[in-house]
């Protein structure tokens, strides 16, 4: 038997990559109906939509080309998940609190961050520089799986605070992959959130892959069914429609604020490109299941869906394009434009207020620093 089919035959049909799941548009740019979701947008919103799907591919591609380069040191792409991020980033609220992995540059263009700031991450010359209090989006985090549980904590303080309830009611979402889901951090802080009604959402972009770890390597069970198990809500969303994307997020998330406590979203969609920069996806997929996903593109569906509807013309499209380059080449001349830091700045923001210890170890490294001036060593 072949390896793959294992979690097939064990659960009778209802396998990890069983593709049910919300869908509002068809890969052909058909809108569907749904019996629980929909959207509104006006046709101006649905065009802004769009524009942010191809403004942040366009970035994207340049960071990639960027570290090719030599210009950052690694690069996360999002390429294939644009509607996952901005259908889910586009859903929250201003009071909302996001908690990102290291790959949602799409939800934190939505967030209104300038979209330099995890270059500077990735170029190794800070340590992301945005005010997650200013934005509502927190910094990025490396560390697979950590994230639920500062987001998890931070949607209990919520509660505690008392800012749950209403249509202004705070609520929380906790973005992570599906490897992370076999992380301890992340089921921890499933239970956490169960058992203290969290204001909080879940929203798991099963890319199909951990690195090189296929999800059937992660599971053998659709991951959105998971959540009934710990007492809270699952559901699957196509990933790769940003209208279906957005009203799942957005209904989730007002559960959430009006005290209905956690949802777990599994947008279930694919990374069309490398895991990193690092990584060479060709040692462990083949291309034919790359094409089959590029049939269902994020952005050639709502390209589709506008032209349909009669939404949008040759025009728009042509602007659209030329602004995402205009954004991609100022992007470009801002990276090879930033200063690199000074090597004591590293101590500068671990603590707001510095600790004596910290103190002590700045002082030593300024005089191992001062110990090269001036002469070969
Ligand atoms: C705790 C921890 N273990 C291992 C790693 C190494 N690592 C980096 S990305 C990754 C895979 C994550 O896969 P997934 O959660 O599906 O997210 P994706 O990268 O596909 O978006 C691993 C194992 C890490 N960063 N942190
Ligand atoms: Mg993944």
């Amino acid at each position: 038997m072949a390896k793959g089919n294992v979690a097939r035959t064990r659960n009778g049909g209802s396998t990890a990559a069983d593709p049910e799941f919300v869908q509002l548009l068809t890969p052909e740019g058909e809108r569907v109906n749904h019996p629980d979701y929909t959207v509104d947008f006006t046709d101006e919103e649905y065009r802004s939509l769009y524009h942010d799907l191809v403004v942040v591919r366009r970035l994207d591609a340049e960071s990639t080309a960027l570290q090719r380069q030599g210009e950052l040191g690694i690069w996360a792409s999002l390429l294939g998940q644009e509607a996952a991020q901005v259908g889910s980033g586009r859903a929250l609220r201003t009071q909302d609190m996001a908690f990102p992995t290291y790959r949602e540059h799409g939800v934190l263009y939505c967030r209104g961050i300038d979209p330099i700031m995890p270059l500077g991450l990735f170029r190794g010359v800070d340590q992301g520089g945005w005010d997650p209090n200013e934005f509502k989006f927190n910094m990025y985090t490396i560390v697979i799986g950590a994230q639920a549980l500062h987001a998890t904590g931070y949607a209990m303080g919520i509660n505690m605070d008392g800012k749950v309830g209403g249509d202004d009611g705070e609520a929380v979402i906790a973005y992570f992959g599906d490897g992370a889901t076999s992380q301890g951090d992340v089921n921890e802080s499933y239970v956490w959130a169960s058992v203290m009604n969290a204001p909080i959402v879940f929203f798991c972009q099963n890319n199909q892959y951990a690195i090189s770890e296929p999800l059937e390597r992660q599971t053998r069970v659709p991951l959105f069914k998971r959540a009934s198990g710990f007492g809270f809500p699952g559901i699957r969303v196509d990933g790769n429609d940003v209208l279906a994307s957005y009203a799942v997020t957005r209904t989730a998330l007002d559960n959430a604020r009006h005290g209905n406590g956690p949802t777990f979203i599994e947008a279930y969609t694919y990374r069309m490109g490398a895991h990193t920069t690092s990584d060479d996806p060709t040692r462990y997929r083949i291309a034919s299941e790359v094409e089959a996903w590029q049939a269902k593109d994020p952005i050639k569906r709502m390209r589709l869906f506008l032209e349909k509807q009669g939404l949008a013309d040759e025009a728009f499209f042509a602007s659209v394009d030329e602004e995402a380059k205009a954004e991609a080449i100022k992007l470009r001349e801002r990276v090879l434009s930033m200063p690199d830091p000074q090597p004591l700045q590293m101590f500068d923001h671990v603590y707001p207020n510095g600790s004596p210890l910290l103190d002590e170890q700045r002082a030593e490294f300024a005089r191992y620093m001062e110990s090269f001036a001036g002469g070969a060593h």
